[in-house]
């Protein structure tokens, strides 16, 4: 079978969703956040994973993208400072086209009384969110 054709049927996902529909990337202002990154696949999942809004520790270095090989798995500490909804996506283009995005949401920090502030006292929690970069068929009825 033409190896473009069986390209064309395949999407390319966060987690098992496409098109920024992941659910639960939410975090807040000043809150630590410790994503784990984990490419699957074969040489075709070559990613290049990009986030939207805010920057990343990776072994030392400040970055808001990192190149993933397949089987491969990478540890990102962030602190998010800007309130919004910001995208994270995959470089790689035919995988961004055939669905490779997500959404992460920040929000401001809340006093007891629902107020926002402006800059929140890091170190509160840790949150750990894990995303897998994989590509699979698309089903379709017989
Ligand atoms: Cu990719």
């Amino acid at each position: 079978m033409d190896s473009d054709f069986q390209e064309s049927n395949l999407m390319h996902a966060v987690n098992e969703y496409v098109y920024g529909n992941l659910p639960g990337l939410a975090m807040q202002v000043g809150e630590r956040v410790r994503w784990h990154v984990i490419s699957l696949g074969d040489e075709q999942d070559l990613h290049g994973v990009h986030w939207h809004g805010a920057t990343l520790l990776s072994d030392g270095h400040r970055v808001d993208s990192i190149d993933l090989i397949p089987a491969s798995m990478k540890t990102l500490d962030m602190v998010p400072d800007d309130v919004g909804q910001w995208m994270l996506h995959c470089h790689t283009n035919h995988h961004v086209v055939a669905g490779m995005t997500a959404l992460h949401r920040v929000y401001p920090t809340m006093t007891k009384r629902g107020e926002a502030v402006e800059q929140a006292s890091s170190g509160s929690r840790i949150a750990a969110l894990w995303l897998h970069f994989l590509r699979a068929a698309v089903h379709s009825s017989p």
